[in-house]
């Protein structure tokens, strides 16, 4: 039987990662995108395919996880074997400001989905994936964390998260569904959404290194984290989907670093080299200036980082550190791609976009730096 699958939140980073890789595989896919009063397919342009051809293996469908007849109706259109849930407002600091919506897209819209698989009658031929975080371990109880590590979600992003596993969990469980979560860490690439703080910071600094922007605004910049590369971590989402029995896994790369350290990390491949200065609690003094440096729009002494309080979470995670012993164990996972290639692989990007646009600037065309 041919395989299909079906991808909400395809427009993301993860979905146009996962379209790329099943089409590799073979597998039609089907993705659900939003209506937008801009284009938003930037990601999937590339695999991009017209309707009007014939053997289409990448078709859109406008849809949207807060509407349940739209949910609905695709299923059953689409008969997918394999369902992807990657669609979420995913920004954990926008959920404090959208708890509502975060939670009737991120909790309710898993909800819809599953209930649509039943509802048509495809609990038992569909296999479903949940795009489960490590935003669930929250206020750590045990570290490293694992699948039977507890939760203490510590965002209106989270709990929604944390009602999506469990109720992953419990069609699983009640009418035998193959389902699971994916616990997985945090993941970057050069298609990470400008505003979460790997991408920030690569294309912030990108900016300033060739004279667009001059300062990088931070928050708590003592956050850890276990960052691994997106295009590792879908092949792991699909593996799930192939196992005899459905199982949750934590995905990770089990090494550590602080939001500071991939600051300098992003200097260093920029040629800049950062003195760190001031402290203090809230971290409001503290400041990088740059020591020496190969950029031609710096010199040394200037201010490049700074600490801004907006940036600080009503409740923050400190630290998150994966154990991905059962994925190694079962799925055979081991990351490819170092977090040091991966700092050089999103530089390399947005440096490149850097300098076009200053390119522009220079003859006198006006350019956009937005900066959150
Ligand atoms: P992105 O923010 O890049 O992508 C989210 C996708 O969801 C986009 O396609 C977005 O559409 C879509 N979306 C948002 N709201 C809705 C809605 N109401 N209905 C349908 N689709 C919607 O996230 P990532 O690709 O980074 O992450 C994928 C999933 O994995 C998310 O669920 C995220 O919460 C989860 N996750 C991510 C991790 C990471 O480190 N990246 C780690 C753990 C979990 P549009 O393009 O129009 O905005
Ligand atoms: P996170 O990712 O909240 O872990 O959620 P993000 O990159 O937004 O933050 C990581 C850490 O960096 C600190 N930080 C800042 N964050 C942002 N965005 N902007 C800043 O200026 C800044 N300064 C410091 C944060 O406080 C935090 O501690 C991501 C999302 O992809 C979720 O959808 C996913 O579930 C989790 O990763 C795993």
């Amino acid at each position: 039987m041919s395989k299909v699958a079906l991808i909400t939140g395809v427009t993301g980073q993860d979905g146009s990662y996962l379209a790329e890789f099943l089409l590799q595989k073979g597998y039609e896919v089907h993705g659900i995108k939003r209506r937008a009063s801009q284009f938003n397919t930037q990601r999937i342009d590339h695999i991009y395919e017209d309707p009007h051809i014939e053997n289409q293996r990448f078709k859109l469908h406008y849809g949207d996880l807060s509407d349940t007849s739209n949910l609905t109706r695709i299923l059953q259109e689409v008969r997918p074997t394999e369902v992807y849930n990657l669609g979420a407002q995913s920004h954990v600091a926008v959920s404090f400001e959208s708890p509502e919506y975060t939670a009737d897209v991120d909790a309710i819209g898993t909800l819809r989905l599953l209930e649509a698989i039943r509802f048509s009658g495809m609990e038992k031929t569909t296999r479903f994936y949940q795009a489960s975080t490590s935003e669930l371990y929250g206020l750590v109880q045990e570290i490293p964390q694992k699948e039977t590590t507890p939760f203490y979600p510590r965002s209106p992003y989270a709990v929604a998260k944390m009602y999506a596993y469990w109720i992953t969990v419990n069609y699983r469980e009640a009418y035998g569904m193959y389902a699971c979560n994916g616990i997985l860490f945090n993941h970057e690439s050069p298609r990470r959404g400008e505003t979460f703080v790997t991408r920030k910071i690569t294309r912030g600094m990108s900016n300033i290194a060739v004279g667009l922007e001059s300062c990088l605004y931070m928050g708590n910049m003592d956050a850890l984290r276990d960052w691994g590369h997106a295009k590792d971590y879908v092949e792991m989402q699909w593996l799930m989907l192939q196992q005899d029995q459905p199982e949750d896994f934590v995905i990770a790369t089990g090494v550590q670093y602080s939001v500071r350290q991939f600051i300098e990390m992003t200097a260093a491949e920029l040629g800049v080299t950062l003195r760190w200065e001031g402290a203090g609690v809230d971290e409001k003094g503290i400041v990088a200036k740059v020591e020496g440096d190969k950029a031609p729009a710096l010199k040394v002494g200037d201010v490049v980082v700074q600490v801004d309080p907006r940036y600080f979470r009503p409740a923050e995670v400190e630290t998150l550190l994966g154990d991905p012993s059962k994925a190694k164990q079962k799925l055979g996972w081991t990351p490819r791609i170092t977090l040091a290639e991966m700092v050089q692989e999103m530089v390399a990007s947005d440096l490149e976009a850097a300098r076009k646009q200053a390119l522009l600037k220079q003859h006198g065309y006006s350019v956009a730096v937005s900066r959150e």
